[in-house]
This record gives structure tokens, sequence and C-alpha cells, in this order.
């Protein structure tokens, strides 16, 4: 069984400047054009091999349009993740 390495990524900025865009492009390989802005925060995961180890990036991808979160936007499990998405790269 390969271990997994946990790695925690937060995307903050200004709304529209494409954070959710970019995470998209990386979890799904795909470009939403009419793609929302983000309401609270999303949550995603994507787990890559690399090497001798799974990678399993955490994504908090945050709104830009409510200001800078504060960080119980990113800890409290009553702030709602409008997504929430497990990807997995093929490992075959
Ligand atoms: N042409 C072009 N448009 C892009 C690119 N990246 C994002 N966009 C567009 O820019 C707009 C905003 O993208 P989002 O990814 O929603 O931006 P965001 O930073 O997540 O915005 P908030 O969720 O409001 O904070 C959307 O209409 C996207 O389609 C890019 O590389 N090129
Ligand atoms: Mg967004």
């Amino acid at each position: 069984k390969m271990a997994i390495r946990e790695l925690k990524v937060c995307l903050l900025g200004d709304t529209g400047v494409g954070k959710s865009s970019i995470v998209c492009r990386f979890v799904q390989d795909h470009f939403d054009h009419n793609i929302s802005p983000t309401i609270g925060a999303s949550f995603l995961t994507k787990t890559v091999p690399c090497g001798s180890e799974l990678h399993k990036f955490l994504i908090w991808d945050t709104a830009g349009q409510e200001g800078s979160p504060s960080s119980s936007t990113l800890s409290s499990p009553s702030v709602p993740c409008r997504r929430t998405m497990d990807f997995h790269t093929s490992l075959s």
C-alpha cells in the first residue's frame, strides 16, 4: 500500500481573478466558461501518484467577493462548502 502525503492548499484573491478556474483545471483538467463566483468556500481534493507515494492535495478555494476570509471561514464546520469532490488520477 502506498503512503499518502497530504498537501494543504488555500487559494485567496480578488473575485474574478480565476482561482476556481485554476482549481477546476487542476482537479478535472477542465475549463468552465460559465463558472459561478464562489460562495463561502469550496473544498476539493485530488490525489496523484508521485514516485512511491500518493500526494493528496486538500484544496480550499475561497470567495473573493466576500473580502478577506477569516480563519473561521476555512476551519468552521458550520461554514458551507458548496462543492466537495474527490478526484483521483488513475494509477493504471
Ligand atoms: N480568458 C480567460 N478567462 C478566464 C481564465 N481564468 C478564468 N477566467 C474567467 O474569469 C472569470 C472568473 O473566474 P473564476 O475562476 O470564477 O474566478 P474566482 O477567482 O474563483 O472568483 P471568485 O469565486 O468570485 O472569488 C470566469 O468568467 C472565468 O471563465 C483564463 O485563464 N482565461
Ligand atoms: Mg471562485
